[in-house]
């Protein structure tokens, strides 16, 4: 997911085009207009974390762009890709570290397992919207 950091600042064709060169295949991808409730279900995990309403406040500033990629080991592929959750911590050339902020405005959402993966394309994709289905829906 690039965040609305990343649309606001015009890199979404820089992000898909650092996974395009990675060789991931592209699966499924829209732009999401912030939705309270939405945002609320995909980081319930976080819910009564210290920085959980600033989370949502981000989130629901702008769109997002919804991608779902398909590669081999394509969860720590992408950690590599994005580096540290905090931009100003993560490695020099990743993503976060070329177009992040910090900690809380980080460029791109990335799902940390297959389980968070299905659950998170579950909540932004209809089933048919999905060229391959890499996750059952
Ligand atoms: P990541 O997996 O790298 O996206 O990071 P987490 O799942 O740990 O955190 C989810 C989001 O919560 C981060 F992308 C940004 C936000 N966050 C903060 O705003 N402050 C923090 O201290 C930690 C996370």
């Amino acid at each position: 997911m690039i965040k609305p950091d990343g649309v606001a600042a015009k890199v979404v064709g820089k992000v898909l085009d650092r996974f395009e060169k990675e060789g991931f295949d592209l699966v499924a991808m829209k732009l999401v207009p912030p939705d309270l409730s939405r945002i609320e279900a995909f980081y319930s995990v976080h819910k009564g974390k210290p920085f959980y309403e600033g989370l949502l406040k981000f989130m629901t500033e702008g769109p997002s762009v919804a991608v779902v990629w398909e590669a081999d080991d394509a969860i720590s592929r992408t950690r590599a890709i994005i580096g540290a959750t905090n931009s100003k911590e993560a490695a020099p050339g990743t993503l976060r570290n070329l177009y992040g902020t910090d900690n809380r405005r980080n460029l791109v959402h990335a799902s940390d397992s297959p389980e968070s993966a299905e659950k998170e394309i579950a909540l932004l994709f209809r089933k048919e919207e999905l060229a391959r289905s890499p996750v059952k829906v």
